[in-house]
């Protein structure tokens, strides 16, 4: 069968909240994206809505440090939110940053009765981290539905990934059938994560 992919009609950025008091309920499901910092986050939402410049990226580690909201398809039936997290793991000058996730993050899990799904991202070309392992723990212990990606595909040949992917799959204990590749760059995946969104948006 021939499957439509969801068309994008319109997004925007809504708001940084940088305080657990000031999350946003905007009406809508969210779809959350979570990851080491670098991995690919913002580039990926400017992917999926083809907006170059919506979320902010840089090569610069710890750059989102904020929880951001962006609004797709204001207003149509099938509106949603993607929302930018700041990445985790990562040391700056020789000062521990945001080694382990912040609280902002975890309480942007719990507090979300609009979270639908989050989408954990791991950097293809690097094995899980502790902190990756955690996130996921955390998300199966709170029943918050996941899906993980791997960014940056891109970066690998297909023998380099083939040859990657079992040390990723034994790390996180999930199968590569479970597991989403994806580049920003040649837009990889995208249709793939967009079925999943639609998917959730159809069983409320
Ligand atoms: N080649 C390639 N580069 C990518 C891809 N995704 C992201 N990058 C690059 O990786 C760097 C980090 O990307 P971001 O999207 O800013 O990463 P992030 O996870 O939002 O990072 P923080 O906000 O710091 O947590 C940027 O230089 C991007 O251009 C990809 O799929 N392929
Ligand atoms: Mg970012």
């Amino acid at each position: 069968m021939y499957n439509l992919l969801m068309v994008i009609s319109s997004a925007e950025f809504v708001k940084s909240v940088s305080k657990f008091e000031d999350l946003l309920n905007l009406g809508a499901l969210e779809f959350a994206f979570v990851g080491r910092s670098n991995c690919g986050k913002s580039s990926l939402i400017n992917m999926l809505t083809s907006r170059k410049k919506l979320a902010k990226t840089s090569q610069t580690p710890g750059h989102t440090k904020l929880v951001n909201y962006f609004i797709v398809n204001k207003n149509k039936q099938n509106m949603f939110v993607l929302v930018d997290l700041p990445g985790y793991g990562f040391s700056k000058a020789g000062k521990e940053q945001s080694e382990n996730w912040s609280p902002l993050i975890e309480g942007y899990l719990l507090n979300g009765k609009n979270l639908r799904r989050v989408f954990v991202l791991i950097d293809c070309r690097h094995k899980p981290t502790e902190n990756d392992l955690q996130l996921i723990d955390f998300l199966y212990y709170n029943q918050i539905p996941f899906s993980v990606v791997l960014t940056k595909a891109d970066k690998l040949s297909k023998a380099q990934l083939s040859k990657n992917l079992p040390l990723i799959t034994a790390t996180l204990k999930l199968g590569k059938e479970n597991l989403i590749k994806s580049s920003s760059q040649t837009g990889q995946g995208r249709e793939e994560i967009l079925e999943i969104i639609e998917r959730d948006l159809s069983f409320i």
